[in-house]
Formats: C-alpha cells, sequence, structure tokens
C-alpha cells in the first residue's frame, strides 16, 4: 500500500503477498488505523492508504532515507525514558555503526550535567546514533562539534533563519535554545569503543507547551517561522547531513570541522560568563580547540581552558 498510495489493492492480494489469512490483514489494517493510518477500505476494491501520520517509524523512515549506511537500523519507541540510554545499551550488546534509535516522546529526556530535556509526544525530534569511529578519545569532540555543525546546518535548510552554536553545544534561534545535543562516549584510554550523539530539536513545540521556567531560553522553529515542520523530512535531512559532516571528519580531519564551528558559532572575541563546576570565570572567548575545550583570556590577560560547563555572553 505504501509503494502505491492512491491505488487499491485487494485483502487476497495482501494476504498472499504477507502470506498470512485474510482475517489477519483485517486486524492489521484496524490496528495501522488505531495508530493514525487512514484507510479506506471496501469490500469489493480492497484497502488504499489515504494518509500516513507523521509518524518516525522504520517503515515511514526507511524508504526516504538518502543516508548511505547512517539509519539503515532503526530502533523506533512510542516512549522510552532515554533514547541516549537506550542506545548506550544497544551499543554496549554490540550494535553497529549507524543504528539509531529514536521515540515519539521521552519520559527522562537528558540534557547535560543531570538536567532535563523536555520530550512531548509526537511534535518533535528525539535522536541517538551510534557511531563507532576509530580515534583516540581525546578526538571525541570533534564528533560532538561536528554533529553541532550538521544540526545548524539543517535548521537552517528549513527555517530559512540563520541559527548560532552556542559553546558547547546548543543550537539557538534568536537567542533561544532551539536544539540540544548530549554525546556520551565509552572507550579505554587509547581507543574509542562508541560514541553515542543525541541530538534534541524542537519543531513543532507551540509557546504554550513549554513550562514558565524554560519558555524564556526556549524555542522552537514552529514558533520562529509560523509553519509545521514535517519530522519525517527534517530527520531524513539531519540523517543525511550528520552522515555527511562525519566522512569529512574522518576523510579530512579536524581542521574543516572546527572552520566549519567557528563559522557558525561566532563566539571569537565575544565577553562572556563561564560556569563550570561552580566556579564562575569571565573573560574574552579566543576559540575552541579541537578537544572541543573553550580557550578564554581573562581580565588579567591569562589564558585559561574550559573543558565543560555554560557560558552566557555579556554584551
Ligand atoms: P542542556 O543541559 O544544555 O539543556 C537542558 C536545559 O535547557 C534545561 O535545564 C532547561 O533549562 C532547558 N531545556 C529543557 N528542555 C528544553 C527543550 N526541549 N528546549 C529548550 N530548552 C530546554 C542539552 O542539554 C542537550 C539535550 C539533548 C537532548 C537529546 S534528545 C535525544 C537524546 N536523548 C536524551 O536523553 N537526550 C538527548
Amino acid at each position: 500500500m505504501m509503494e502505491h498510495p492512491s491505488t487499491f489493492l485487494s485483502g487476497e492480494e495482501i494476504s498472499r503477498r504477507l502470506k498470512v489469512s485474510r482475517t489477519a490483514v483485517w486486524k492489521r489494517m484496524e490496528r495501522l488505523r488505531l495508530m493514525g493510518y487512514e484507510i479506506e477500505g471496501s469490500t469489493r476494491s480492497g484497502y488504499r492508504l489515504v494518509q500516513s501520520p507523521d509518524l518516525l517509524t522504520p517503515s515511514e523512515i526507511k524508504p526516504l532515507l538518502k543516508t548511505k549506511w547512517m539509519a539503515k537500523r532503526i530502533h523506533h519507541f512510542q516512549t522510552i525514558d532515554s533514547t541516549n540510554s537506550k542506545a548506550y545499551q544497544l551499543a554496549l550488546n554490540g550494535a553497529e555503526e549507524g543504528e539509531v534509535v529514536i521515540s515519539e516522546s521521552q519520559e527522562k529526556g537528558r540534557g547535560r550535567l543531570g538536567r532535563q530535556w523536555f520530550s512531548p509526544p509526537s511534535l518533535n525530534l528525539y535522536l541517538s546514533v551510534i557511531l563507532r569511529p576509530r580515534i583516540p578519545p581525546h578526538q571525541a569532540p570533534l564528533i560532538t562539534l561536528m554533529a553541532a555543525v550538521a544540526t545548524a546546518d539543517t535548521i537552517r535548510e528549513f527555517s530559512g533563519l540563520l541559527p548560532l552554536i552556542k559553546w558547547p553545544n546548543d543550537i539557538l534561534l534568536r537567542d533561544r535554545k532551539v536544539a540540544g545535543l548530549l554525546n556520551e562516549i565509552h572507550s579505554e584510554i587509547d581507543r574509542v569503543h562508541f560514541v553515542i550523539l543525541g541530538i534534541g530539536v524542537n519543531l513543532n513545540t507551540g509557546e504554550e507547551k513549554f513550562s514558565k521556567e524554560i519558555r524564556s531560553v526556549a524555542t522552537s522553529l514552529k514558533i520562529e517561522t509560523g509553519q509545521t515542520v514535517s519530522r519525517k523530512d527534517f530527520l531524513r535531512a539531519l540523517l543525511f547531513e550528520l552522515e555527511e559532516w562525519y566522512s569529512i571528519f574522518l576523510e579530512e580531519g579536524s581542521a574543516v570541522v572546527l572552520k566549519a564551528w567557528r563559522d557558525r558559532a561566532n563566539i571569537r572575541g565575544r565577553e562572556v560568563k563561564v560556569t563550570s563546576f561552580g566556579e564562575t570565570v569571565v573573560g574574552t572567548a579566543i576559540d575552541v580547540d579541537s578537544d572541543g575545550a573553550l580557550i578564554l583570556e581573562t581580565e588579567d590577560g591569562k589564558q585559561r581552558r574550559v573543558m565543560a560547563g555554560d557560558i552566557e555572553y555579556r554584551k
């Protein structure tokens, strides 16, 4: 039915192709209807798919994919605690590079430093990608930088607006967070076993849905553009960008990724206040190095490297 959505397919033909009984076909149609598929049924002509819901199931996504290898295997959930936690478990159990976890909602969507990521159902994207790069652990932050670049470029493509990457890896539109990345690494001293790339993008959340606490810091593509974004199309484009940028990183090295990140972050020379492990440092941002660290020049003229934390722009 998905191959030729507008034509009828008889129940008999479907039962022959799927090698199941006519009753089983009927039951399956009922289940699909409950999932939101609009299916026309007639005793004479059979079944016809009228409309698919905007679900991110493998059967909806796979035919659309433009990637060569990424997301060939999709683990899809209606709800889950966190796609990152699930992907981590799968990777520990041997999941391959490129397998992805997608959920329609998350009960304990995770932000950085133990914070939470608001993840309401069916509006946005909650994605985790398993990567197994053959690199030493100190290069892993570059994967985060390249993923931020890929996400920013996809947001730009879909909104027509210019997003800004905010160190370490938030994506902002009009100074508000439209997407966040949480990357986790499993490694030994000299070898990365896997990286989980966790990406949350606010696509269609309306302003009223955000709690009071995050309303002033969060936004979505829909709030910014007034248009509903097709989650399927966005996911397809994001996976394509991720695959492209990952191969650029592996083939061309860190300099290209760092340059792309700097171009989209525009952080050099800005006055920032950094909070890192309870300590606050004020200074001028000089750069981000290939370890993902932020380099600051403090008021006494000294340089400091900050590995993790949050920044606030002062001007
Ligand atoms: P973060 O720690 O930089 O952002 C979390 C902070 O941002 C929260 O403390 C809150 O103030 C605000 N916030 C919470 N939810 C949202 C939201 N939906 N939009 C904007 N601001 C918000 C950023 O962490 C990294 C987030 C990664 C989320 C993905 S989703 C798929 C994957 N699975 C998972 O559990 N996490 C990642």
